[in-house]
């Protein structure tokens, strides 16, 4: 007889055997695409975003917490305090529109979606589905009472989005692994684990990497040496993931239409971010003109059905 699985560290599937449904790619960026994407960031002021809020508290037993690391999301933005993208109930007040992909992002996935189209059929790859959400992860060491922490690392979760998920890794690599959810608090079976290299896309679909698995990374390498733009104050990086998803259009809410407390919990976060980003200054003004019109019988407050969407600036394109 086999025997039993070992937990934490089981046999998992090496990179180089068969895994349908995962696909990784060690030199999928251009050294010229890699360096547009460097240059891009350069020039972004990511979020430390807190857990819960006034609205939506932390649950009993549990207290105010920051993420472990800062955040960009791209498309929509799932605030963690309005808890993420949880189909089927949890769809509304959850996805707030942000801003496009840059150009150079944008055709990374013009060729992942032309690659998953080839990977995933049928139930795997779901009508409509396109690439249109973007989490930019920054891993590193943060700033804790004068001693620099390593918080590089991400616990066990699954990503919601319908669909098949694809993440661009940059900087150091990082070791991401797919653990068993069987039992409640024993889902801790590897069975597959791959290092994530400077470059590299992995794409992954399906019942068994997006339902019957968790993923977690559990950590990044210091070996490189790499230190990645942005400078953020308090964090060092030395590594950036992008993971690309889809949410239908229809979860997607401009900031001005949220709810009322949605938008009152997510407002202070909405004004740091309209100090570096004409889209979030944007959606600002016309939230702040919104709330200045008085409601009309049924509609949201604030809101005229014939109000047309605000002005895309250039440099949003
Ligand atoms: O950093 C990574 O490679 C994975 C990030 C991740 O799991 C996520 O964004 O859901």
């Amino acid at each position: 007889m086999a025997p039993p699985p070992r937990r934490g560290h089981a046999r998992a599937l090496k990179p180089r055997q068969r895994t349908p449904g995962h696909h990784y790619n060690a030199s999928f960026l251009s050294a010229a695409d890699r360096a547009e994407i460097i240059a891009w960031l350069t020039a972004l002021k990511p979020l430390w975003e807190e857990r819960y809020s006034k609205h939506f508290p932390p649950p009993p037993g549990q207290s105010q917490r920051r993420l472990l690391r800062p955040v960009y999301w791209l498309g929509n933005w799932q605030f963690a305090c309005l808890d993420y993208y949880r189909p089927p109930k949890g769809v509304k007040n959850r996805c707030v529109q942000a801003e496009p992909f840059p150009s150079v992002l944008q055709r990374q996935v013009q060729k992942v979606e032309a690659l998953a189209r080839r990977m995933f059929r049928g139930p795997d790859m779901p009508p409509g589905w396109h690439l249109n959400t973007c989490l930019v992860n920054f891993y590193g060491n943060r700033l804790e009472d004068g001693r620099w922490v390593d918080t590089a690392r991400v616990g066990e979760h699954k990503d919601f989005e319908p669909g098949p998920v694809a993440s661009l890794s940059l900087g150091e690599r990082a070791l991401i692994q797919f653990v068993t959810s069987t039992r409640p608090g024993e889902r801790d079976e590897v069975v597959l684990e791959q290092w994530l290299d400077d470059g590299a896309l992995q794409l992954f679909g399906g019942t068994q990497w997006k339902e019957k698995t968790f993923h977690r990374v559990q950590r990044v390498d210091t070996r490189a040496g790499h230190l990645l733009p942005p400078e953020i104050p308090g964090f060092q990086t030395r590594r950036v993931n992008f993971t690309f998803r889809y949410v239908p259009d229809e979860h997607v809410t401009p900031f001005a239409e949220l709810s009322p407390e949605a938008r009152e919990d997510v407002t202070p976060y909405v004004r740091t971010l309209a100090e570096g980003s004409p889209f979030f200054h944007e959606a600002l003004a016309r939230e702040s003109a919104l709330s200045r019109t008085p409601p009309r019988d049924g509609q949201t407050p604030g809101l005229a059905p014939t109000d047309p969407p605000p002005p895309v600036s250039k440099s949003e394109r």
